[in-house]
This record gives structure tokens, sequence and C-alpha cells, in this order.
């Protein structure tokens, strides 16, 4: 099998630098782009320097307040992020058509064959950060290996402005010095479960019996066995606009229970919440699809007002849908959840004029 070169691209302190380029006088000082305390804002990203008092994504503007007294809130203009974003895609694409874009500010490229024909992956990494400074006056990280996993760690080893590369040769130790919560799919969930349990490092996870890795992991364990050994095959996934996104699971043994059902469906749902937070897109049509034990399939669906942003919205719509089957009089062997008419919700903001309260709606569905 012939090794693959993957690049991740992460732009730094990606709005917050936008508004230091287009705002001299924020140069240098600690800036929160979000909302603002007093309306229970939320922050988005905050500068570098603003950093070092603590200050990230996610916070309370109130909080980040507390923390830097000096610290400059700034409304967010996504035009201006989307105008960066385009620019930075295009000059991706003079390199590879291979790009999957996971945010405005990030990408994955695979260049293991690439338009200008360099055979070196790092010399292509540092050609685009650099075009991307010329071009935007902004600064990215980049992480180069041979699969998507280590790529993306790597981006985020020396921010900002960092180049980092990881060869083959160098996986091995380095995975398992990394910390449980660098591994792809790790999040705040799973990792103090994991440090609870004295797993900490890939070592550690490495470790552990293929038993163990299924009750963590479930359905999941393969991947996670590989990605500790250093193989992650996913492919760089290039579409870029869908028309519904979808999770499905077909059970070892059939279900009967209707609760048991619903438990099923959420991780169904966070996978294509994720999906969606990902791709900066929501969805309004919620379907449900049931294959009962003779193989017959139905499918429920239900388009609502508002975007279907949140687990919890997503799940009592589900249990509705659910209650107009047959699942619980008929056994269940298959159950799928998807949302169709994605629409990009960036373009559906008023830039600027919107409220307060939209801009925090707007930056919980970040999340
Ligand atoms: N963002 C957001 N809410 C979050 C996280 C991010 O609105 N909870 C937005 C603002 C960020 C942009 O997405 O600028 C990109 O997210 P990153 O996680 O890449 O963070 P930054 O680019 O801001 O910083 P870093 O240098 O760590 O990548
Ligand atoms: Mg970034």
């Amino acid at each position: 099998m012939s090794q693959r070169k993957i690049i991740h691209i992460d732009m730094d302190a990606f709005y917050a630098s936008v508004e230091q380029r287009d705002h001299p006088e924020y140069r240098g000082k600690p800036i929160a782009v979000g909302g603002l305390p007093e309306k229970r804002g939320v922050v988005a990203t905050a500068s570098y320097e603003a950093r070092k008092y603590g200050i990230h994504s996610a916070m309370s503007s109130y909080r980040a307040l507390k923390l830097c007294p000096d610290l400059i809130f700034v409304r967010p203009r996504f035009d201006a992020y989307k105008e960066a974003s385009l620019q930075i895609r295009r000059i991706f694409a003079d390199y590879t058509d291979l790009i999957e874009p996971l945010s405005l500010d990030e990408a994955y490229l695979d260049i293991t064959e690439n338009k200008p024909g360099i055979p070196s992956a790092t010399l292509i990494a540092r050609e685009i950060k650099a075009r991307i400074f010329a071009e935007t006056g902004l600064t990215a990280s980049a992480g180069v290996s041979y699969n998507k996993f280590l790529a993306k760690v790597a981006s985020d080893l020396n921010k900002p402005d960092g180049l980092t590369l990881i060869t083959p040769q160098q996986a091995e130790r380095f995975i398992e010095t990394l910390p449980i919560g660098k591994f792809y799919g790790i999040g705040q969930k799973t990792e103090p479960r994991l440090k609870a349990m004295g797993i900490h490092t890939g070592a550690d996870l490495k470790a552990l019996p293929e038993e163990a890795m299924e009750q963590l992991f479930g359905r999941s364990a393969p991947f996670y066995y590989q990605m500790v050994r250093g193989v992650d095959e996913r492919p760089v996934e290039t579409s870029w606009i869908r028309k519904s996104v979808g999770a499905e699971n077909t059970f070892e043994r059939d279900l009967e229970d209707p609760a048991e059902m619903l438990e099923e469906l959420r991780p169904l749902v966070l996978d294509v919440l994720d999906w969606m937070r990902r791709n900066d897109t929501y969805g309004r049509t919620l379907t449900l699809k049931v294959k009962y034990d003779d193989f017959q399939q139905i499918t429920r669906s239900r388009t609502v007002d508002a975007p279907l942003t949140t687990l919890e919205d997503i799940m009592a719509l589900l249990q509705s849908l659910l209650a107009t089957t047959e699942a619980g009089k008929r056994k269940v062997r298959l159950l799928g959840v998807s949302l169709a008419k994605l629409e990009d919700r960036k373009e559906k903001q008023p830039d600027n004029s919107s409220t307060s309260d939209a801009l925090s709606r707007q930056l919980l569905l970040e999340f």
C-alpha cells in the first residue's frame, strides 16, 4: 500500500486575526470576538494576547471580562470570515482537488498527487502558508503527515504560524506519548472517563486488551485500535455540498423496547450533529428510518420551522416519529436518522444587523 501525503491547515485565532488585520488599533491587544458580557454573550474566539489570560472559545464573555478587565469585545463579521475562507480555499485548489473543509478556517488536503508536482509535502505546506499570508494577511498553522489524524494533531502543535511534520518513522513514538485528549473523537466527555481508568497517553490506550477497547468505544473500537497504532485510512472527502446527512446502525440483535431504540438513536444523532457543525450547515427536515426484523423498511419524516441544532430537540422529535411506527409491536433490526434541507446558515445571517439575541444563537450553533 502506498503512503499518502496529507496536510491539515488551520488558521490561527481566525475571527480575531481577521479583526486585528482590519482594525490596526486592535493589534497586539487582547480581543474577544463574540457577544457582549452584559448581553450574556459567548466568546467565539480570542486573540493570542487574550489567551494568555485563560480566555478561550465558548467561554462566557462575562467570565472572560473578569479574567481580563482590558479585554476588547468585537462583534463578529461573518462576511469577512467567509471571504478569507474562500481565499484560502482557492489557494488550496492550486495544489489539489482533494480538499475537505472542516469549517471556515480548517481543511484537509490530500497532496499525494498534486498539481504542481512537488514531491515534498512539507514544501507544499510552507508554500501554502506563505501564500495565505501574502494574499490574506493572516497566518495559518499546518500539520503534515501520512493520515488525517496525525496531520490534524500536528497542525495544533506549534500554533500560531506553525508547520509540523510527523513522519511514519516518528509516528509510533509520537502517538505513545500523546495525551489522551488529543485523540480524534475523544472530547470533554470521554477524556475524564479514560483518565479515571488510568489511561492518560496513547501508550496506555494501546496497552488495553481488545475487550476493554470494545467496552469503551463500542462499534468504533476497531477504529481506535488502528488509530493508536498509527493507522487511519479515512480518505479526504471532498463533498462540499450535500442534500442530507444521515447515520444508521444495524444491530447485532433485534430491538424490542422503544426506550432502547431511542438510546440507540442518540449516538447516531450526535454523529449527524457533529457533521453539521463541522460543515456549517443545518437542517429542518428530520427523517427516521426503521427496518423491521422481516426486512420491511419504512421512513417517517417531519419538517419544522426552526433549524434542528440540539440533541434534545431532535430526540424529542424522534420519539414522536417512532411512536407512529410499529416499533415495539414488531422487532427492529436497523434504525437510521437523517437531516435534510441543509442550508448554509452563514448566508442566512444578516451581517452586523443581527441583534445580540440572534448573535448568541448563532454562536451556540458553533459549539
Ligand atoms: N468558533 C466559534 N465557536 C467555537 C469555536 C470556534 O465561533 N466554540 C469560530 C471562531 C474561530 C473559528 O471558529 O475563530 C475557528 O475555530 P478554531 O477552533 O480553529 O479556533 P481559532 O482559529 O480561533 O484559534 P486556533 O489558533 O486555536 O485555531
Ligand atoms: Mg483555527
